[in-house]
């Protein structure tokens, strides 16, 4: 693994860092904003003082801190791949390129010593589980990482309460940001409560502290941040495309790995825009919010 030179030293200086995930860039996103995007999630952790980590996998070497013509390669090389954890190790043999989702961006992260994560919506249990079992990796992975993630939720193409039975059971700690409820990614709340609030990133940090001196399962902290209710997509604009988006996945027979981006577009689409407005205005608020907690994370004595 490469960690940029920035990134090494804000770690061994101890200085706050923030990874940041790049399918979100690659795949979650429509060129070219994604690029301005990218960039503009590197500034927002720099005006917080912290140091970002943008990771992906470079013809076949993961990086953790990109540069200005890795962020360009990751938003806009054709047919670059999706790499989970377990795509990782084919990438490296093979020197393919790819970008890392929650679960392959936690691991490098947690490796390369980066505590705090900023995505947009986590992967989760997909609606029509008992059919398909499709439960993206993203969710075992953070049951054994040591990594505070802040997500405005799960995706809300997902089985929302199924996916919060799963972070239960697999012992992944749930605090809402200022919330009693878990958010919908493009909704404030996806009306599903939380059992744990927290109302600062010093807070936040404190649950981390506390999670180390446990010394139990390295499961990982989701704090989940939610946009703003003025940010959100209509709620019945969203209930209503979602619905559809999901009739033509089944349709065309979209599976795997493809579903979650496929959803995502026909989203954009379907929303004449608005999802991704919404999905950029939670992504904005976690990354600010990653940055103040690497700083209290980092603050201590
Ligand atoms: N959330 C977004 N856009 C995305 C994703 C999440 O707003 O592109 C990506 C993340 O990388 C997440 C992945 O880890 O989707 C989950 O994919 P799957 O369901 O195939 O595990
Ligand atoms: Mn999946």
């Amino acid at each position: 693994m490469r960690v940029s030179d920035e990134v090494a030293g804000a770690l061994a200086d101890g200085r706050p860092v923030v990874a940041l995930e790049s399918t979100i860039i690659s795949h979650g996103l429509p060129q070219p904003r994604n690029l301005q995007v990218a960039l503009e999630l590197e500034g927002i952790v720099r005006e917080a003082e912290a140091v970002p980590a943008t990771i992906a996998v470079l013809d076949g070497v993961p990086h953790v801190g990109l540069d200005k013509t890795g962020l360009e390669r990751i938003a806009t090389e054709p047919d670059l791949r999706k790499l989970g954890f377990r795509d990782l190790a084919p990438a490296a043999a093979l020197g393919l390129s790819g970008a890392t989702t929650v679960s392959g961006t936690s691991f490098l992260a947690a490796r390369a010593g980066i505590r705090v994560f900023a995505t947009g919506g986590l992967g989760g249990v997909h609606r029509g589980w008992t059919a398909v079992q499709d439960e993206s990796a993203d969710l075992d992975m953070l049951s054994r990482t040591r990594i505070t993630v802040v997500c405005a939720g799960v995706k809300s193409i997902l089985d929302v309460p199924a996916t919060l039975q799963r972070l239960e059971t697999r012992q992944v700690t749930v605090v809402g940001y200022r919330t009693d409820h878990f958010p919908g990614f493009y909704l404030h709340s996806s009306g599903e409560p939380v059992d744990w609030r927290v109302e600062t990133p010093a807070e936040t940090a404190g649950i981390m502290r506390a999670q180390d001196a446990l010394d139990g399962p390295e499961t990982a902290l989701i704090v989940a941040n939610p946009v703003p209710v003025e940010l959100q997509l209509d709620p019945a604009l969203h209930d209503h495309v979602l619905s559809e988006a999901l009739r033509a996945a089944d349709e065309r027979g979209v599976t795997g790995q493809a579903i979650t981006p496929f959803l995502l577009e026909y989203l954009v689409e379907g929303t004449g825009g608005a999802s991704l407005e919404a999905n950029l205005a939670a992504v904005r608020g976690n990354t600010r919010l990653a940055a103040e907690i690497a700083a209290s994370w980092t603050a201590r004595i």
